[in-house]
């Protein structure tokens, strides 16, 4: 035997008995996510990786919004095994997982950051009901979190479902979220992200929603004038593998995964105290002129009054599946006192 012949031999051998030990050799994981690197899903990115890469071998390559394409595209790249992970807000995936537009449902889920992070970690509707329902489309669902207390930005001020008549909101691509602003009095319009600026610039939409430090970040502030909070929905995101890899995955490697994600997930929720208001200061530093409006109560009432026909909506959209979801997660929202 050569001596190349013996290293060839040698290599080959380590590599079937490492496969057989199952231990996987140094990788990189890819990990896609919708907003940049300093945002909310960038930073929960950062600290996930950091924690792979303190506690394992591989490494984690991180690919913000834009880098390869919109949260569409990146989603196909994950189901086809391209990315290892990807950050995707239920606002994109109703198509694909009807039952992730409970969070659409106006007014289920509270605005206070603590009270959500209790939620989402002890949810039997997020964390034992819609692993099913990611596995079924090949996605590992690894967790789910908060973003904050979305508001809405337009062009004039909104102080009741009649000051949204004929006003074009952009939504996300989200069957339910439409249902949404319909029964808020708007004309929904559900577009992708990247048009989202251009469109208000040009006026073909008159408003969006967002949370507080994307509207700050993503500048949606320079192309509209007002921001209305209502108190109806506070983003949620989640984070997902391909299943085939992650199940592919020795036991210790899904270990170090899950140890990240609970790091990232704690971090988070830290992260976020203070940041609506501190993002509501830098605008109005910028923009001292934008419109600032909290409805109260009574203002609020009839936006509240609207859930229940959006309620009805997902239920129609999901079935028997949806309503013991839907069960689940009020059960959920009770048992931390909401
Ligand atoms: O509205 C959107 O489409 C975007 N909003 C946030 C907070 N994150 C990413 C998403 O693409």
């Amino acid at each position: 035997m050569t001596n190349l012949k013996r290293i060839l031999t040698g290599t080959a051998a380590a590599a079937a008995l490492m496969a057989s030990a199952g231990i996987a050799g140094a990788e990189t994981w890819r990990y896609a996510f919708e907003e940049a690197i300093t945002d909310v899903q960038g930073v929960f990115a950062t600290k996930f990786k950091e924690e792979v890469e303190a506690n394992s071998d591989h490494t984690i390559q991180l690919f913000p919004y834009g880098t390869l394409g919109e949260s569409a595209d990146t989603m196909e790249q994950t189901q086809a095994g391209i990315l290892q992970f990807v950050d995707q807000s239920p606002g994109f995936t109703g198509s694909l997982i009807p039952e992730a537009q409970v969070f659409f449902v106006p007014y289920l889920l509270p605005q206070d950051t603590e009270k959500l992070g209790e939620f989402f970690r002890t949810s039997k509707a997020i964390n034992e009901m819609f692993p099913k329902f990611y596995a079924d489309q090949g996605l590992e669902l690894l967790t789910m979190f908060p973003e904050g207390e979305v508001c809405m930005s337009t062009k004039e001020p909104v102080h009741s479902p009649e000051d949204l008549n004929e006003v074009k909101v952009r939504v996300m691509t989200n069957p339910l979220l439409v249902e949404n602003y319909k029964a808020f009095g708007a004309t929904p319009t559900p577009l992708p992200w990247g048009e989202v600026y251009g469109g208000l610039q040009t006026g073909i939409i008159q408003g969006q929603e967002n949370p507080m430090f994307w509207i700050e970040s993503a500048k949606m502030y320079e192309v509209t004038d007002v921001i209305t909070c209502i108190g109806h929905n506070n983003f949620t995101t989640a984070v997902m593998a391909n299943k085939d890899f992650y199940d592919g995955l020795p036991e210790e490697d899904q270990q170090v995964i899950q140890g990240a994600i609970d790091t990232a997930f704690d971090h988070i929720i830290g992260y976020q105290k203070g940041l609506h208001q501190e993002s509501l200061e830098k605008i109005l530093e910028d923009k001292p002129s934008m419109e600032v409006n909290v409805l109260s109560k009574e203002e609020r009432a009839p936006f509240v009054a609207a859930a229940e026909q959006v309620e009805d909506k997902f239920i129609e959209m999901t079935g028997d599946s949806g309503k013991e979801l839907l069960e689940q997660f009020k059960a959920d929202l009770e048992a931390v006192g909401e």
